[in-house]
């Protein structure tokens, strides 16, 4: 089947990304080239929620997850990887010269580091260092280095071990950054090329200030990202337990499946994360993007805000989402 090109990212972001999707998907190339070409944009730029000019995780650490997802079924990811500019690139690899779906932390970075990829410096953007001065401010985290002349009990680490019997688990993530702006921009992406096969990608800081070690759903397959070349693609962002819980794009891609459209079937996840949470949902926002197999375009968040880039033959603009508030 011959289908027109199309891609749809998650956010203001999206306009770029979708340009440099286009420059594959224009010129007849596939769509998992163009999901990867695409949010390597984003990852490239200095922004709050994705790449190594991002937020850091509350210890100070930009740690990095990304997924990528094929027309047949292939698919790729790497979790809380460090140091490596282009996650997306090593989730490609991860999915092509690897017999796994994920690789995390040092893993992660030390495959990267043996496929070619340069571990770059460990240092923050000037806006990362700036909103994570002033979140230690406001959250008064202590740091684990603090703790280290605390005296352990009897059978505890010590020294720079000590942070390991921790039960301080101290303050999570906030819905909000600094600047009052919402703790996530993460770049979902989903395309059709001129053949009508579908792929996706998606990456992330994940949220700004969370714990050490913590996952979202950006990385997971079926969370943050679905493919079904005979049905369609989606991708999620926001508040990501939230998207694992119900999980999420393969939810919606379900129940595309069964005859909803893209907007049904995205309005349809946000009301299982209604039902679960219930007055919670004022907290969190949770947000869907969807494509079928026709082309056929929709999206649905829990509050309103969520945006989305789309371009394709006729049209390169943004649109605003609907939602459950
Ligand atoms: C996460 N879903 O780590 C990501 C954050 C996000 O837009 O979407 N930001 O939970």
């Amino acid at each position: 089947m011959m289908g027109n090109p199309i891609v749809l990212s998650t956010w203001d972001t999206g306009l770029a990304a979708n340009a440099g999707a286009w420059k594959v998907l224009g010129a007849n190339g596939s769509a998992l080239d163009a999901v990867e070409a695409g949010v390597r944009v984003t990852e490239d730029s200095i922004n709050c929620c994705v790449g190594l000019g991002a937020n850091p995780d509350r210890d100070g650490f930009v740690t990095l997850d990304a997924c990528i997802m094929d027309d047949k079924g292939n698919c790729g990811a790497v979790g809380a990887i460090e140091r490596i500019k282009h996650p997306i690139s090593v989730a490609r690899r991860v999915m092509e010269k690897t017999p796994h779906v994920m690789l995390v932390g040092q893993g992660a970075q030390q495959f990267a580091v043996a496929e070619g990829f340069p571990l770059e410096e460990q240092k923050l953007s000037d806006d990362a260092k700036k909103n994570y001065e002033q979140w230690l401010k406001k959250s008064e985290y202590k740091p684990i280095i603090n703790i280290e002349n605390t005296k352990p009990s009897a059978g505890q680490p010590s020294g720079s071990d000590r942070h390991l019997a921790s039960t301080d688990h101290g303050p999570a993530a906030p819905m909000y950054l600094p600047d009052g702006g919402l703790n996530h921009d993460t770049i979902g992406m989903v395309a059709m090329d001129a053949s009508g096969n579908l792929s996706g990608s998606c990456t992330t800081s994940g949220m700004g200030f969370k714990m050490r070690g913590r996952l979202g759903d950006s990385p997971i397959i079926g969370a943050g990202l679905f493919v079904d070349n005979e049905v369609g693609a989606c991708t999620a962002t926001g508040q990501g337990e939230d998207v694992i819980r119900v999980a999420g794009s393969h939810t919606v891609v379900e129940l595309m499946r069964h005859g909803m459209t893209p907007e049904q079937a995205c309005k349809a996840a946000i009301e299982r994360v209604v039902r679960i949470k219930g007055d919670k949902v004022k907290e969190i926002q949770v947000c869907f993007l969807a494509l079928n197999k026709k082309g056929e375009v929709g999206a649905f968040a829990l509050h309103p805000g969520f945006s989305y880039a789309l371009k394709s033959n006729k049209e390169e603009k943004m649109y605003s989402s609907k939602s459950w508030f």
